[in-house]
């Protein structure tokens, strides 16, 4: 019931999109244009991706009644872009038309459901025009959809959290909040698919894409595929229970419910949550008694099958018969899935049938290369009959994809490679009469490189390949409708909705523009705009409507236009435009003409200056980054009226920060000199006295370094760093908790996974243990090295002495090959004043600029803790230890000590290049902020991206600037201690606000509360810099105004507003569903408070919910908010005063 099960699209690697001509092969391109009429005309600008479900929702496309409007769409454009086609390239002067019209043919193949092209047209418009991609509100959805239809994930991802920057209450965001809960599970990342799911299911807009019950479910599939089991029975029970959400003809679905519950009573047998065989047998009765309700509800299905297969499969060999027939019934059902085959070999392989096995995992691997456990079956079964080069290979294989147990299967691998290395003579061991082979049976199992001609998988391949050939040749040819054309001679009978159903986006649009040319209109667009307007009068609209960019082929069709609607057509080609904040205008040419006074008749005719705007009840987005439209110098009492006029003169408002704005992107990495050293040399400053330590020098360069090693600091202020070692900490806070992450110890200079092979992918357990249990691990690992150390002494004096036993040796070859386990403790919080008062003071002795609590620090003026950031962490460690590289949140500068015993290996990079880094480690199949990854020097380096890399050794501190990445790796046994400071500086702040805005658009929860920081700023700091000052100035406008319009509208829509002051050391609140900040109005809901759970809302996400469920909980109110904002003034200081 995964919708992907549904969807039939292939992966992208299956097709080159590239090839995908525009005229498919069999339209003739000399085609006469087919001629629109008005509706059609004004039906085809409107229509956007966002349309996708009308289209392509249930109705097959062929009798779509409006049908003729797609094909004539596509003809025209298709046109129209031949024409912009000089030599097959697009000229500089027409690549923004080019752009849009390649836009709208993306659209319009989507609706017609012809996705090869629209992935290739859409992709033109994104090369052609990226800074102008977003401003159309169905470009981000209708490429996400297409990247979902070919199950490109990532890229999918992206494209939807982009459509949601400006889209957060729109008509879709439902859709792709839920779209982005099946992404999110498909990548593994399953906090953030449970959050979209449950954004889906907060919509009162319920998704198309996935009802209410199958959000519900997909949620239990979630917590499921996380490891989850419990959770997601007692999910699937509540759903099979409660009945109010879906009819009892939704047969499918509790269909699916049956199934999943099916299965997972199964694997609970698995988990050992059985402890007995009673327990065990009861189990797996509930689980064939879920999976016959299912297989009742719906025989089709192919899974209930394999399920049940796995069931009987456990109870062999007295229901050996019954999982076969099982299996084979999900095999008739879909031939594909390669689960199955893989379990028809695990039986067959016990049933002692190994040419029968070795046929059904060549099956699984072929149907997926990177079936992890059909390799490693296929190893055993190899294995098992002494074939040990192909077991090797399936072993290496299975390794590769990711096996539940890579230890294990590196171990063996380690096993069967010594063995082959001592004895090649193994490789080629005939077979033998063992245990699962039948006596007598001594054929040998055809090769790895042969088992895929055996009849078996030879066929299935067959089949699959003609699947896809036909595939292919589908995505090649387009939608059916391209095919018809006989529709250019027809008309469209334009659909008359007759229900109250709310107008979507589009038909918005329309109805805006048939009101303005009411006059003009034909018999037919009268009739269409009647519908539109009952339809508006009983059901009203949605918010985030917004039009989309069209000026270009309106004025293109206008060409082929009917004569009666030329008139009209000519007073349209402005009402489409948008102004150079990507806004949409929407009043049409003659009407300003004549309103307009003589001054703005003489303006030069820009989009914004010709035309008004029209405004949604709040902004598109709230961005901290939107260009203001006002001076700095505003007063609040002004900021406060102008923003009130959205709700009382909506026709006297204008915006005092643009309210749609492109999704941020990652900065342009400096031009690369010739000749330029990229392995960058570390500054290095010794301090030679107090002096030095406290001059102002130090400090300016520190802040305007990306990475400085500061030696000798600690000595000069006499710090007793011996306060933070193992030894000081175990006698003062043995039981104190330390978090463990459990790594594998790596060859210094590489990242490898468990075949040796190069990686970027780090992995680590997370665990938890205390100092005390810690200490004794460092100080155990150390013993253990010496011992090692000199065993290797005794072993390099062997060679000439006393000689190993053979198995001594090949045992040592073994543990040496393999990948060991060790033990990081990290993260260990000292934030305790009273517990590590000692360790506080001292670290208090350093230069101001850092230290953990400092007035030149951002992060002290917050009034609230965030550990790790304001407050002291210690991390102990052993050699090889890894922290994998990353940037600190939202890009603020840190100290790090390094208390030693040991060292530490540090490597950083500069700010400007982590978009390289993030482009490349999406390449690598991690994620910059949420996975773990340990780059690749010398790739860094071939990419262009300088290098620093240095030894820190005890008592060195490391000055990590703002925004740099970096990576570090213990070479000895030490601890350190580090925390974060922000420097009072424009770029500091810049980047802290930027990354605000990147977290927003990846889904990532930024630990600093910007908005809070900057009215805490204004209230505590006396500002001299006037950069800085206009800086947070502009935040406080964005903010203050934002908070008004938000008071005013709940307060238009009669939501209690209640005024509840912050209590001291409060913490800053995030929206419980999108994780952003939430400033000063707390969206809240009665129902929860009575349960005593306190979720908080943004307004957003409250917005797409029922608003009358909440209430509002203001924290500042406007009389002390615009005192902090009247007061907050640049202080202007002579030269010669130190400047903050
Ligand atoms: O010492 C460590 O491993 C942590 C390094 C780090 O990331 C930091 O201090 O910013």
């Amino acid at each position: 019931m995964d919708p992907m099960e549904e969807d039939d699209g292939i992966s992208l690697n299956h097709i080159n999109v590239g090839e995908i001509n525009l005229t498919p092969t069999f339209m003739p391109n000399h085609e006469v244009i087919p001629r629109l009429t008005l509706y059609e005309r004004v039906r085809l600008d409107t229509l956007t991706s966002i349309n996708f479900l009308e289209f392509q929702g249930n109705i097959n496309i062929i009798a779509h009644p409006e049908r003729q409007i797609l094909f004539k769409g596509f003809r025209i454009l298709e046109k129209r872009l031949n024409r912009l086609m000089v030599h097959g390239d697009i000229e500089e002067k027409d690549k923004l038309d080019a752009f849009l019209v390649y836009l709208k043919l993306g659209h319009i193949c989507l609706l017609a459901g012809d996705y090869a092209r629209a992935l290739s047209t859409y992709q033109h418009a994104l090369r052609l025009g990226e800074e102008h991609f977003w401003k159309d509100s169905g470009a981000y959805f209708g490429l996400g959809i297409v990247y979902l239809h070919f199950k490109a994930y990532g890229s999918a991802i992206e494209a939807f959290n982009r459509h949601l920057y400006n889209n957060s209450t729109s008509m879709t965001a439902s859709e792709a909040n839920a779209r982005l809960g099946v992404c999110y599970k498909a990548v593994k990342l399953f906090p953030d698919a449970l959050r979209h799911f449950h954004s889906a299911l907060n919509d009162r807009v319920a998704p198309h894409f996935l009802s209410h019950p199958q959000l519900k479910l997909n949620i239990a599939l979630t917590h499921d595929s996380a490891g989850d089991i419990d959770k997601a029975y007692r999910e699937c029970n509540d759903l099979l229970e409660d009945t109010s959400t879906h009819t009892p003809n939704e047969t499918w679905l509790m269909a699916a419910i049956q199934r999943e519950l099916g299965w997972l009573c199964y694997r609970k047998v698995d988990a050992d949550q059985c402890q007995t065989s009673d327990e065990r047998r009861a189990k797996l009765a509930e689980a064939e008694q879920h999976l016959h309700e299912s297989k009742r509800l719906s025989p089709d299905s192919g899974k209930t099958h394999y399920y049940l297969g796995r069931c009987y499969g456990e109870q062999t060999p007295a229901k050996a018969h019954d999982a076969f027939l099982n299996y084979r019934a999900s095999i008739d059902k879909s031939e594909s899935d390669s689960d199955t085959w893989c379990s028809i070999g695990v039986l067959y392989h016990q049933q002692n049938q190994p040419m029968d096995a070795l046929q059904a995992f060549i099956c699984a691997v072929d149907l997926d290369p990177e079936h992890s456990a059909a390799w490693t079956n296929l190893g055993n079964l190899y294995e098992t009959h002494y074939m040990f080069a192909d077991a090797l290979t399936c072993y290496k294989k299975a390794i590769k994809y990711n096996p539940s147990s890579p230890e294990t299967l590196s171990a063996r691998i380690s096993v069967i490679q010594n063995e082959l290395q001592q004895s090649p003579a193994l490789l080629n061991q005939q077979p033998r009469t063992g245990p699962y082979l039948q006596s007598g049976c001594s054929a040998r199992l055809p090769a790895l490189k042969e088992a895929g001609s055996q009849p078996i998988p030879a066929e299935l391949r067959q089949r699959q390949e003609e699947f896809i050939r036909s595939k292919q040749q589908r995505y090649r040819d387009g939608s059916v409708l391209w095919r018809m054309g006989e529709l250019a001679n027809t008309r469209t009978d334009p659909p008359l909705i007759h229900d109250n159903r709310m107008l979507n986006p589009s038909e918005l649009n329309m109805l805006r523009i048939f009101k303005y040319a009411e006059s003009k209109l034909d018999l037919t667009c009268q009739r269409v705009l009647e519908n539109l307007e009952a339809r508006l009068k009983q059901y009203g609209c949605t918010e985030g409507v917004d039009l989309p960019i069209c000026k270009y082929t309106i004025s293109e069709l206008k060409n082929h236009s009917d004569v009666e609607s030329e008139t009209v057509l000519q007073n349209f080609s402005t009402i489409f435009d948008i102004d150079d904040d990507g806004n949409p205008v929407v009043k049409p040419k003659e009407e300003v003409a004549e309103d307009a006074s003589e001054e703005e008749k003489e303006r030069p005719p820009r989009g914004s200056d010709r035309a008004t705007v029209t405004h949604t009840e709040l902004p598109h987005s709230f961005s901290l980054l939107a260009p203001l439209k006002i001076s700095v110098d505003v007063t609040a009492e002004e900021v406060m009226e102008k923003s009130n006029k959205r709700v009382t003169k909506p026709n006297e408002f204008t915006e005092l920060f643009v309210e749609k704005v492109a999704p941020p992107s990652p900065p342009t990495p400096p031009e690369h000199k010739p000749g330029e050293i990229l392995q960058r040399p570390t500054p290095i400053i010794t301090i030679e006295s107090r002096k030095d330590a406290h001059s102002i020098e130090l400090h300016k360069f520190c802040e305007s370094s990306p990475i400085v090693l500061i030696r000798g600091l600690a000595t000069q202020l006499k710090m007793d760093l011996s306060l933070f070692s193992t030894k000081t900490l175990l006698e003062t806070c043995p039981d104190h908790e330390v978090e463990v992450r459990t790594q594998y110890k790596m060859p210094p200079d590489l990242n490898v996974n468990h075949l040796g092979l190069p990686t970027w992918s780090c992995d680590s357990q997370q665990g938890f243990t205390t100092i005390r249990k810690y200490a004794e691990y460092q100080a155990e690992n150390f013993k253990r090295s010496l011992k090692e150390e000199s065993d290797k002494i005794r072993c390099q004096s062997a060679k000439y002495g006393v000689a190993e036993t053979a198995l001594k040796r090949r045992k040592m070859m073994e543990e040496n090959s393999k990948l060991k386990e060790i033990k990081f403790g990290t993260n260990v919080d000292l934030s305790d004043d009273v517990k590590f008062k000692a360790q506080l003071t001292e670290l208090a002795k350093m230069p101001p600029f850092c230290r953990v609590i400092a007035g030149c620090n951002l992060l002290s003026h917050l009034g609230h803790t965030i550990l790790g950031m304001n407050t002291v962490q210690l991390y102990m460690k052993v050699p090889g230890n890894r922290t994998p590289g990353h940037t600190e949140n939202n890009c603020l500068a840190s100290v790090n000590i390094n208390i030693g015993p040991g060292d530490c290996e540090w490597f950083g990079v500069p700010y400007e290049y982590w978009g390289v880094i993030d482009k490349k480690c999406r390449e690598e199949g991690t994620d910059f902020l949420k996975g773990a990854w340990w780059p690749n020097q010398e790739e860094l380096i071939q990419m262009g991206v300088p290098v620093y890399r240095f030894t820190q050794k005890p008592g060195d501190l490391v000055w990590v600037g703002a925004g740099c990445v970096h990576w570090v790796q213990s070479t000895g046994w030490c601890n350190n201690v580090a925390w974060n400071v922000g420097p009072m500086t424009f770029s500091q702040m810049m980047m802290a606000v930027h990354q605000y805005e990147w977290n927003k658009v990846q889904n990532y929860k930024s630990l600093v509360p910007m908005q809070h920081l900057f009215w805490q700023i204004a209230k505590n700091v006396r500002l001299t810099n006037s950069k800085v000052y206009n800086l947070v100035r502009g935040m406080l406008i964005r903010s203050l105004s934002y908070c008004k319009m938000i008071v005013d509208w709940a307060e238009r829509h009669n939501i209690h507003v209640k005024y509840q002051p912050r209590m001291h050391d409060e913490h800053s609140h995030y929206c419980c569903l999108c994780q952003v900040e939430v400033f000063n109005l707390l969206f809240v809901k009665e129902e929860e408070k009575a349960k005593g759970t306190y979720g908080v809302w943004c307004v957003d996400c409250a917005r797409r919910g029922n608003i009358m469920d909440y209430s509002v909980l203001q924290q500042i109110n406007f009389v002390d908010l615009n005192e902090i904002f009247n007061k907050f003034q640049l202080h202007m200081i002579s030269k010669t005063t130190l400047v903050v």
